[in-house]
C-alpha cells in the first residue's frame, strides 16, 4: 500500500509535530511516499535544490503511484487544498483529519466534497480507531 500524506509546507510548519505522529503511524499500513512533510527540519523555501515545478512534478508522480491520499488539513495549505483536488479527480480514496478549534472551520470545498472522508479528532490517539476503519474499507 502506497500512502500519499499532505501536510502544511509553505502554509506553514506549526504543525510539523502531529505530522510526524500521524505518518509513524501510517508507516502500519504501508509506505509513506511522502515522509519528509513531516521531518521537524524542512524549512519553507529552505534546502532542497529542486525547482518549484520539478517538487510539482515530483509530487504528481507519488501521487499518481499512491493508492490512498491522506491529508492533515487543520493549518490551511494551498498546496494540500490542491493535492487533495488532484487526488478526487484521479478517483484516490481520501481521507482528511482535523482538528476543530475557534480560529476556523474546514472549508466547505473539503467539507462538502461526498468523495472525501473526514475525521475531526482532538488528540491524535483519539483519531486512530477511525483511520483504522478507513484503511479497512479500503
Ligand atoms: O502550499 P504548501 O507548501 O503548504 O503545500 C504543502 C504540500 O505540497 C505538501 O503536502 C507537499 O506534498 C507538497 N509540497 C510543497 N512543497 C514541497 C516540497 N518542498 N517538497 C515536497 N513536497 C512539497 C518545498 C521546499 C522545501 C525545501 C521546503
Amino acid at each position: 500500500m502506497n500512502i500519499y500524506f499532505a501536510g502544511s509546507i509553505r502554509g506553514g510548519r506549526k504543525d510539523a509535530g502531529i505530522y510526524a505522529l500521524i505518518v509513524e503511524w501510517l508507516r502500519n499500513y504501508g509506505n509513506v511516499l511522502t515522509e519528509h512533510v513531516a521531518s521537524p527540519g524542512l524549512i519553507p523555501g529552505g534546502e532542497e535544490n529542486l525547482s518549484d515545478a520539478g517538487i510539482h512534478n515530483r509530487d504528481m508522480n507519488w501521487l499518481q503511484r499512491a493508492d490512498t491520499l491522506i491529508a492533515e488539513v487543520t493549518l490551511p495549505s494551498l498546496g494540500v487544498g490542491y493535492e487533495i483536488g488532484r487526488a478526487v479527480e484521479l478517483k484516490k480514496p481520501v481521507l482528511c483529519l482535523f482538528r476543530p478549534n475557534e480560529d476556523q472551520d474546514l472549508s466547505a470545498m473539503i467539507a462538502g466534497c461526498p468523495a472525501i472522508s473526514i475525521i475531526r479528532y482532538n488528540k491524535f490517539q483519539d483519531a486512530t480507531p477511525e483511520i483504522e476503519r478507513f484503511f479497512r474499507q479500503l
